[in-house]
């Protein structure tokens, strides 16, 4: 079993810690309490880089090794970083389990050293139709981001 967590920085005021695990070579469980977010859907990605010297800008694009375009976690074409959305409720908190098979670990691909960043409004899934949705999704601002770190 190996294990990663991400806390979350922001400066807008949301806060929350991501933990990842994989057993062998299975998909990869993702489980995420986040609050300080306004209600509704934020888009939710892995971003190619560790990197936050300029805040959640410098975290890169889409982590997306296969070279494909911004999809849906259920698409078979997207990006690996592709998670989709996650819910935040009236309170501005988001309590969420996913479970991914594009996100590994460990090996060439694996996500660790890697950003997740929150964005500020929704992922549209590559679907909304914007010039930005096969690219970002037109999910806005990142709002809040972290790098992925190997947990013992
Ligand atoms: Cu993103
Ligand atoms: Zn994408």
């Amino acid at each position: 079993m190996v294990k990663a967590v991400v806390v979350l920085n922001s400066s807008e005021g949301v806060s929350g810690t991501v933990n990842f695990c994989q057993e062998g070579d299975g998909p990869t469980t993702v489980t995420g309490n986040l609050s300080g977010l306004k209600p509704g859907l934020h888009g939710f990605h892995v971003h190619a880089l560790g990197d936050t010297t300029n805040g959640c800008m410098s975290t890169g694009p889409h982590f997306n090794p296969a070279g494909h375009v911004h999809g849906a976690p259920d698409d078979e074409v997207r990006h690996a970083g592709d998670l989709g959305n996650i819910t935040v409720g009236e309170d501005g908190t988001a309590a969420f389990t996913v479970v991914d098979k594009h996100i590994p670990l460990t090996g060439p691909n694996s996500i660790v050293g890697r950003a997740v960043v929150v964005h500020a409004d929704p992922d549209d899934l590559g679907r909304g139709g914007h010039e930005l949705s096969k690219s970002t999704g037109n999910a806005g601002g990142r709002i809040a981001c972290g790098i992925i770190g190997l947990q013992g």
